[in-house]
């Protein structure tokens, strides 16, 4: 803090600094993509390690939740063609046929979670799951039928992998806000002893097809996208559509937004194409789902799984040539927390390297409204902001 003592100031000119010192995050993609993931991680990084507490309560629900919903999707599989499973498996079998996944993770039973988990280990399942390239299932299924007995109990405390592969699908649209010292950015060393904050807002949506009519209003006073692709989603089926791949989904809805004939919403601002899962990508590598995905894709971008994320990410890139800002490209586990930091200071650094960070810059260091002047004045001072206000977009 500078000299003088601490004040607040008037909430007014506390409002209008903290709208001009602002920049607003959105993430985009399609469902599974690892959004929440992402913003979650964003969370935990900016709340010194803390989970939202709502999550956590979430997450217990959504795991069992998912349980059912991974052993109910391989019984549907299985269908009629029962005859390989053991009597015990084939009493599982009907209940799950029968069950809805919601009620049955709001009365979760520790007995029923083991007849899951042994159900699982039925050959016939097992053997269905080897063909998961042909039908929609989550992607933690293995670690949500292992870990099913674990996830029972009243005193059941999800760790932190657990809270990360939890499926939690998004309705509606999250911001989480927060602030981080505007000194601390290159350029803005003159303001390192002062109050001055940048008030950062990372807006999360639903991502399956369902919500994306929602979008729509977050799309003003943007400073920079993100958009989230499902490096594994090549090989794997949407929910919305088993006949079609997430990755053809992907890059529909990416041309829709940032292509050539999208309405040009976000030509201006800077756009990262943040590819998710890359472990999991080149754990599970497969040249016949690329050949199914891409059958364009020549011989020597297949050779590895290397050159095949290289390949994928050229075909986005490829789709937004005429853009006056070439966009970013990323790849990334959002489950890895150190890999999400890295993503969000690269893409707080398009802003405040760009055009955005340059007029925030010179609204600090020449303000032109009056009342913007009057408050960066008296930051400089040392006057507090209430940070707790948060401006409405
Ligand atoms: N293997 C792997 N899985 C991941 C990674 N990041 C996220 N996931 C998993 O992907 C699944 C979907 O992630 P979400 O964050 O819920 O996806 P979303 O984009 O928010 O989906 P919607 O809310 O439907 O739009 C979760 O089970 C995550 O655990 C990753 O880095 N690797
Ligand atoms: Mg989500």
């Amino acid at each position: 803090m500078g000299g003088g003592a601490s004040k607040e100031l008037p909430v007014d000119m506390a409002e209008q600094l903290l709208r001009d010192m602002s920049a607003k995050i959105l993430i985009l993609g399609a469902g599974e993509a690892g959004k929440t993931t992402t913003c979650s991680q964003l969370h935990c990084i900016v709340n010194d390690g803390m989970w939202d507490p709502g999550s956590k309560k979430k997450c217990i629900n959504s795991l069992r939740m998912n349980v059912y919903m991974v052993a109910r999707k391989l019984a549907e599989q299985i269908g009629t063609d029962t005859d390989k499973l053991s009597d015990a498996g084939k009493t599982t079998h009907q209940a799950l046929l029968q069950c809805d996944p919601m009620d049955a993770a709001n009365d979760y039973k520790k007995e029923e979670a083991a007849k899951i988990n042994a159900y699982w280990h039925e050959d016939a399942v097992k053997e269905k799951f080897a063909n998961k390239d042909k039908f929609w299932i989550l992607e933690w299924a293995p670690y949500y039928l292992d870990n099913a007995e674990r996830f029972a109990g009243d005193d059941f405390e999800p760790t932190e992998t657990d809270l990360v592969r939890a499926r939690v699908k998004t309705t509606g649209v999250n911001q989480d806000p927060f602030n981080e010292e505007a000194g601390k950015w290159t350029g803005w060393e003159e303001w390192k002893e002062t109050d001055l904050k940048i008030h950062w807002t990372v807006v999360d949506v639903g991502g399956q097809r369902s919500e994306r009519r929602k979008w729509l209003g977050f799309f003003d006073n943007v400073q920079s996208v993100v958009f989230l692709v499902n490096s594994l989603g090549y090989n794997e089926v949407l929910y919305e559509d088993e006949n079609l791949l997430r990755m053809h989904e992907s890059l529909t809805l990416f041309d829709s937004l940032f292509g050539e004939k999208s309405q040009g919403a976000f030509n201006r601002i800077p756009v990262t194409v943040a590819f998710n899962k890359l472990d999991s990508f080149k754990e599970s590598f497969s040249v016949d789902g690329m050949k199914r995905c891409f059958p364009d894709c020549p011989p020597e971008a297949m050779a590895d799984s290397d050159s095949a994320m290289a390949y994928i990410q050229k075909v986005f890139v490829e789709k937004c040539a005429h853009r006056a800002i070439p966009i970013n490209t990323h790849a990334f586990n959002a489950i890895e927390r150190p890999q999400c930091e890295t993503l969000l200071r690269e893409v707080q650094k398009t802003i405040m390297d760009g055009p955005d960070g340059v007029a925030m810059l010179a609204r600090a260091n020449a303000p032109e409204d009056p009342n913007l002047k009057k408050a960066l004045e008296a930051v400089k001072k040392g006057a507090k902001v209430p940070y707790d206000k948060v401006p409405s977009y």
